[in-house]
């Protein structure tokens, strides 16, 4: 399985780590063969190369787009060592073995990322890049490809190790990470390709990304998982440093992702509290001490083992209230030095900063597998303002009512449908998620509410005196009217069911002010 390295190409776009690769090559005696600017910058350091157009007989043409792709690279790459028909081709045509391809791509990702025009971005298409990356690592059996400069040194290790020979072990890891890296390249390229077209959805999508973590199991014991990202950068779990606690669990991600994607809603200080992926309380305050106490007390019970975000950097006070919960993850843009100090104190909670916040208006793509698919939409950046508000009542909401129906219509949107929202004063006081009819949803909320109520001591549950938001329009009136016997006072909803009349008129009929908004935020 070990395979002797004697002649090696290298081709790379990205220089980082080229000149000590070369001249530990070199040291071992291998002889190196590289196209222009690689074998330049190779020289220049005083390593002994070969220019691959010395070798090939053919001078690199038409601006380098025809450099490598020639027989006698293609055929030294490609040629199986023990096969004595491909043997006696390599020595017919003279052509040498070639053990080790190093290659890194032409930047295309990175001169889209820039801005560039049409041309260029087409000029920056590797074509013989990927040519040398795939056929060495069809032929992995003799051949070690790179495509990382990251794996040089794990490389020159081995050929330490093993005499100045590469094992099968590692040539096999090397050509596995070298197709995901052509897939990737060519997936950018049509994805780029299908959106200048003006085509939103590409006729194949290929979707890709770099392993973060293998996670202990899945969303249950018995299924196996990982976390890979993207490279969309968004703030949130993947761009988040853990500070402390234990290894994060498929559902921790899940969960965690889902909070923070909520609390990102808010312009003032906020704080979520999720439960397998439904708020269980979300509140806005003058500061993150008054948002916590204030999201808490919408369902202490559930919020037992939960995951809170926040919105700010976390202060000692909100850290102090946190440390008192048996929470799982906080996750937050960031944690003064006090703040940090206090969490130490819980060794198993697992702390996320992130650095900044995801953009509830950034577009991005959704992605749901299904039997023989997945299912690709754009994310729901649906945001309702007071103007695209409708009043249908008699009655309109009063200044305060209005803004607690934003704020619910907004949390509403982040929890599962049927989902129906409860709140006062820009903070939950009842969540109903998931549930198969809405009035259900409606009435689950209202006995939480009252059961918190209850627990804290108080003589009337939270929903008295407060707004309610539905994610999609009320088919009947039964969940209005349990929202009205639970103590609401105004309602918000898309509106646009076939009884809309019939809604209204028991709206009316309760004195309570409706908004419809023309959007509805199915979330499943
Ligand atoms: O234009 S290409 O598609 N045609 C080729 O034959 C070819 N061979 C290698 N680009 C080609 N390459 C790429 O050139 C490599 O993938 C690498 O990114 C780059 C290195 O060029 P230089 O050594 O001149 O900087």
């Amino acid at each position: 399985d070990l395979v002797p390295l004697r002649r090696a190409l290298i081709s790379v776009s990205d220089k980082t780590g080229l000149i000590e690769l070369g001249q530990a090559l070199a040291a071992r005696g291998v002889h190196i063969l590289s196209t222009g600017g690689s074998a330049q910058r190779l020289a220049e350091a005083g390593v002994p190369v070969t220019e691959v157009g010395d070798h090939t007989g053919f001078p690199e043409m038409m601006d380098g787009r025809v450099k490598t792709l020639h027989p006698r690279i293609h055929g030294g790459i490609l040629a199986r060592r023990d096969d004595e028909g491909h043997v006696a081709a390599m020595n017919t045509h003279d052509i040498p073995g070639i053990d080790l391809v190093v290659v890194n791509l032409y930047p295309f990702e990175a001169t889209v990322a820039k801005g560039a025009d049409f041309e260029t971005c087409i000029e920056n298409i590797d074509i013989g890049g990927p040519s040398l990356i795939r056929g060495a690592a069809k032929n992995h059996d003799f051949v070690a490809v790179v495509t990382d400069p990251s794996d040089y040194a794990p490389l020159l290790a081995e050929l330490a190790a093993h005499d100045g020979q590469t094992t099968l072990d590692l040539r096999r890891r090397l050509a596995a990470k070298a197709y995901a890296r052509t897939g990737a390249y060519d997936a950018a390229i049509g994805a780029w390709f299908a959106n200048r077209l003006g085509q939103t959805w590409p006729e194949s999508v290929t979707v890709s990304g770099t392993l973060r973590q293998t996670l202990r199991y899945g969303e249950n014991p018995h299924q196996t998982a990982a976390f890979y990202v993207t490279g969309e950068r968004r703030p949130g779990i993947a761009t988040a440093t853990q500070l402390q606690g234990k290894e994060l669990s498929y559902n921790n991600l899940n969960d965690t992702d889902a909070a923070f994607e909520l609390v990102a809603e808010f312009d003032r200080p906020a704080i979520a509290i999720i439960k397998h992926a439904n708020p269980c309380g979300v509140a806005e305050g003058d500061g993150l001490p008054t948002a916590y106490a204030r999201a808490l007390a919408c369902d202490p019970v559930s919020a037992f083992g939960g995951i809170i975000a926040a919105n700010r950097t976390l202060d000692a006070v909100t850290a102090e209230a946190i440390s008192r919960l048996f929470a799982e993850v906080v996750i937050a843009p960031d944690a003064d030095e006090s703040a940090r100090a206090v969490l130490a104190g819980k060794k198993n909670l697992r702390v996320l900063l992130t650095g900044d916040l995801p953009n509830p208006a950034q577009p991005g793509t959704l992605i749901k597998t299904v039997a023989g698919g997945f299912l690709a939409q754009s994310r729901d950046d649906g945001r309702v303002l007071p103007a695209n508000l409708k009043v249908v009542t008699k009655r309109g909401p009063t200044p305060k009512e209005l803004a607690d129906l934003l704020f619910a219509f907004r949390v509403g949107k982040h929890v599962k449908s049927n989902a129906i929202v409860y709140a006062k004063d820009l903070a939950t006081v009842g969540v109903g998620a998931g549930q198969m009819s809405r009035v259900d949803s409606s009435r689950i909320a209202a006995i939480k509410s009252r059961e918190a109520a209850e627990a804290a001591g108080l003589a009337e549950p939270g929903t008295k005196g407060s707004v309610v938001a539905s994610d999609a329009f009320f088919p009947f009136a039964d969940g209005l009217i349990a929202a009205a016997e639970a103590g609401v006072t105004a309602v918000i909803q898309p509106g646009g069911s076939m009884r809309d009349q019939e809604v209204i008129d028991a709206a009316d009929e309760r004195g309570l002010a409706m908004v419809f908004t023309g959007m509805r935020h199915f979330r499943h």
